[in-house]
């Protein structure tokens, strides 16, 4: 009898001290970034004793992609997972994620986050946010369903966009923009809703676009990242060994992610090609006229974003 109070009052006592989270995301569990966050999870599990618990709500199934920033910040789900550039409407410079031909390598995506850090962390605490970690896609190549030498070919033909920047190329390409969640491209494919799409080798592989698209372009455009992040109170109201123990995990996690985003970038352009897809570069001109486009974009991007660009462009970080 008396144990069964002893271990009544011990399952009530780790109950009380068991904090509960959600991270809403909005890629499939099985995508590499929603691998490590579940790791992540698992890690903060472990080196808690369990007194954080967090639960990875993937596939848009809690919030929707365009809508966890705005969940988190207002307590709805502790934690989330976006694209950094879908956030561009509220923070200009998470935009430079996604400027064509600037960032060409994962050591120059690394450069790049490591300026754009202190600004993003800036942002995010003015919203009562937290970054946790950023990991980048890799890069991002073009898939189109027939061969493409110029950007006349992409006129009057419907281009997959994912945020603002794939929005404005497509239009600086003369293609329709046809905004479709990575979690939908194979269905919007097999419905005869997209001609072609800029995205990685991975985002391909997972949506099986080989039955609908025959070419993949390794232009090598950007490296978006996503990030993963918390609400700043959630934050506080944990205690100062959690706390340290979350953000632990977090370094590990973005460590972790960044090696794994390389080794997929590399493994899933194999598999294009193993499942019968032309995998390989653009012309030489078609390429010219590419970086001529990436040239105007980022003017435009410099332009609209003001002071904040200038810490990433003003001194050349990147190797071009
Ligand atoms: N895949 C995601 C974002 C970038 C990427 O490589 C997508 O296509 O939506």
């Amino acid at each position: 009898m008396k144990w069964i109070v002893l271990a009544a009052l011990a399952a009530a006592s780790v109950a009380h001290a068991q904090t509960q989270w959600k991270l809403a995301t909005g890629y499939r569990a099985e995508s590499f970034h929603t691998e490590n966050v579940a790791q992540f999870a698992r890690d903060v599990d472990r080196t808690t004793a369990g007194a954080l618990k967090i639960t990875v709500q993937p596939n848009n199934t809690l919030f929707k992609l365009g809508d966890i920033r705005q969940a988190v910040e207002d307590g709805k789900s502790e934690a989330g997972e976006t694209i950094m550039t879908s956030l561009v409407g509220e923070m200009p410079i998470t935009g430079a994620d996604a400027i064509p031909f600037v960032v060409s390598s994962y050591a120059d995506a690394r450069r790049l986050w490591n300026l754009q850090r202190p600004l993003i962390e800036k942002h995010f605490a003015a919203r009562g946010l937290v970054p946790l970690y950023a990991v980048p896609w890799p890069p991002q190549g073009l898939f189109a369903s027939a061969p493409v030498q110029s950007p006349a070919d992409f006129r009057g033909t419907r281009m997959r966009t994912y945020n603002q920047s794939t929005q404005r190329i497509a239009q600086m390409l003369g293609a329709t923009p046809v905004d479709v969640p990575m979690v939908e491209v194979n269905q919007a494919l097999a419905s005869g809703k997209m001609d072609s799409m800029i995205t990685s080798a991975v985002t391909g592989v997972e949506n099986k676009v080989w039955g609908q698209i025959g070419h993949y372009y390794t232009i090598n455009a950007w490296f978006p990242k996503n990030i993963v992040f918390a609400n700043l109170k959630a934050v506080q109201s944990l205690s100062p060994g959690v706390r340290q123990a979350l953000l632990t995990a977090a370094v590990e996690a973005e460590e972790r992610g960044w090696a794994l985003s390389e080794q997929v970038a590399d493994a899933s352009t194999r598999e294009l090609t193993q499942q019968g897809m032309k995998v390989g570069r653009v012309s030489p001109s078609f390429e010219a006229e590419l970086k001529r486009m990436g040239e105007r974009f980022s003017r435009e991007w410099v332009q609209s974003v003001g002071n904040e660009a200038n810490v990433i462009f003003v001194p050349c970080h990147f190797q071009r």
